[in-house]
């Protein structure tokens, strides 16, 4: 691989490089992450750069606009100067980027939308844990302010195959560490590089979505916990909840943004969070939520640290949504969910007469039920909850959702959710995520469950687990979407067994893992019961014997060797 421009280099000259295709470089769920090293080869980067460029803003590339921003990640800065570099060699003519290329997920959406720009790149692995060993993450998001739709991400993992050249200023240099607007001359055009604060825009835009004198009335007679986990949101915290709400600062934890987390598993579940868990089981805080490395996936606790499902939370929002001014003000047409997310808001729908859609695992796929205004909230049990007001899924705003509905309905959470179950009955729902199998053992048991999709004998069949509980199968598949806007077709989204009396089990394989597979299992049961006792019962009892045929079904123990999945959610 070798630059051809050869001779001395005049400032700001384009470069036209030459390169050669790296394999794998194929969007998954939500863009292409990788270990940190991968991604600091020679040419790697600037090779996904470009088929991102070229794919996704086609023959606008030349004049075009573009949001850049990370989630201070290690590796973030330098990837944000080498999109600044590769943008204005291709004729990308303004950028706007957070200070130092920081902007939580939302926030990037976000301007992207406000500023109209064309697309953007997002520098992120999400929860995946950072630092020079951890994982790096680009994903590129279009004008919507959304991810990528499958259309755009087939064609730059095409382009990756074949690439052979990319374009770059390899002097061009930028200085993103304070705010302000630069320009700088390219071949005759002009580069515009606005550095924009990482949090004014979101909290402004916050402060017209939400009451935000009442949430602060609310949260002062509380005890308020929020855990940046050391990614994004800190800075973010810190302005909502300490300098605007008040609170004390000790209420936001782990503000700092730091490249590698802390060291940390910046991912917002039982497990990686344990830390607030355990401090929430003191019983002296009544809320908490905590948020991921990049600011879009969120999980809320009650006091004792009463957990609230993703699925749940998303529920509760949707037959919650008039306690928040955006909505009172645009209405609310019809919710959405990921497939494996369990069936608790299709019951709010259903109720108040609104549409739900159930589209396959990734939030890119709300974006055109957003777009034609046909859905306003959706949400995913992997600790994804948002709605149209960006085209990400959005942390903070499901935080603040919440302390919407619990100062509206002067509640506690438990109280909260115990209402819902009143009215709705409980989908009880769990994940089983057996991370890091190795990929042959995934793709195995992934075929196995396709043969028993083939067999007719399986649909009708009893399955039953050692204690004699048992459960009829209505009906599996191997889910496929057609979008109800474009007509696009996305095939193999994961395994399902739907039972009678609403019990499902899912297998898929998740696309966000940088090495190796990932197995996820979701188990959900549903019960509508006249004594509310009942609905305090414990999902992971209540769904045992699901577990029990799901893991023995899958004969995931033989294929993988694991006697137990790394999480539960
Ligand atoms: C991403 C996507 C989500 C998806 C999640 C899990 O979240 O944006 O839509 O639900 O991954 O995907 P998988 O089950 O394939 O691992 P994030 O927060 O990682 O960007």
């Amino acid at each position: 691989m070798s630059c051809c421009g050869g001779g001395a280099m005049a400032p700001n000259s384009i470069e036209t490089i030459t390169t050669s295709p790296f394999e794998g470089q194929k969007p998954g769920t939500s863009g292409l992450r990788k270990p940190v090293g991968t991604f600091q080869q020679p040419h790697y980067s600037e090779n996904f750069i470009q088929a991102g460029l070229i794919a996704g803003l086609g023959d606008k590339l030349v004049g075009s606009s573009l949001a850049v921003g990370g989630d201070g990640r290690f590796f973030c800065k330098e990837a944000a100067q080498l999109i600044i570099k590769m943008a204005a060699a291709n004729g990308v003519s303004r950028i706007v980027i957070g200070q130092n290329g920081i902007l939580s997920t939302p926030a990037c959406s976000h301007i992207i939308r406000k500023y109209k720009l064309d697309g953007g790149f997002i520098l992120t692995a999400s929860h995946n844990p950072g630092g020079p060993k951890g994982d790096f993450g680009i994903k590129y998001n279009i004008s919507n302010g959304g991810p990528a739709p499958e259309g755009i991400t087939d064609k730059i993992y095409k382009i990756t195959q074949t690439i052979s050249e990319y374009k770059i200023v390899p002097n061009l240099k930028v200085d993103i560490s304070h705010k302000g607007t630069t320009s700088h001359k390219i071949a005759g055009a002009t580069l515009t590089v606005e550095v924009v604060d990482s949090v004014t825009d979101y909290v402004e835009f916050m402060k017209e979505i939400f009451n935000f004198s009442k949430i602060k009335e609310y949260v002062k007679s509380k005890n308020i916990l929020l855990n940046a986990m050391n990614g994004v949101t800190g800075p973010y915290l810190q302005k909502i909840f300490v300098k605007e709400m008040g609170l004390p600062s000790d209420s936001c934890l782990n503000c700092e943004v730091l490249p590698d987390f802390g060291g940390r598993h910046p991912d917002p579940n039982l497990t990686y969070a344990s830390d607030l868990v355990d401090i929430m089981k003191q019983g002296k805080h009544d809320f908490a939520a905590a948020f991921d490395g990049d600011g879009d996936r969120n999980m809320i606790l009650g006091h004792k640290a009463f957990f609230v499902t993703p699925c749940d939370s998303l529920a509760v929002l949707a037959g919650n949504l008039q306690c928040i001014p955006y909505f009172q003000k645009h209405g609310v047409k019809g919710f959405a969910r990921s497939m494996p997310t369990s069936e608790a808001v299709d019951k709010v729908a259903e109720k108040n007469g609104k549409e739900c859609f159930e589209v396959p695992t990734g939030w890119k796929f709300f974006g055109n039920l957003m777009d034609a205004g046909k859905i306003n909230l959706c949400g995913e049990e992997s600790f994804g909850t948002g709605s149209d007001h960006i085209r990400e899924k959005d942390g903070i705003w499901a935080a603040l959702a919440w302390l919407s509905v619990l100062a509206h309905k002067n509640k506690s959470v438990e109280e909260v959710l115990m209402e819902h179950w009143e009215i709705y009955g409980r989908n009880f729902f769990s994940r089983y995520d057996y991370e890091n199998v190795s990929a042959e053992a995934g793709a195995k048991l992934m075929e196995g469950l396709d043969k028993l999709i083939q067999d007719p004998k399986t649909r009708g069949m009893t399955f039953s687990d050692p204690t004699g509980k048992s459960y009829r199968m209505q009906y599996l598949d191997n889910f496929e979407y057609t979008d109800p806007i474009d007509g696009s077709v996305s095939k193999n989204q994961g395994i399902r067994f739907l039972f009678e009396e609403g019990s499902r089990i899912i297998y898929r394989l998740s696309g966000t893992g940088s090495s190796g597979a990932t197995i996820r299992i979701y188990v959900e049961g549903y019960e509508k019961s006249e004594n509310p006792q009942f609905y305090k019962e414990d999902a992971q009892d209540f769904l045992k014997p699901l577990i029990t045929i799901a893991v023995r079904t899958s004969k995931l123990k033989e294929l993988t060797g694991r006697d137990q999945p790394t999480v539960i959610t």
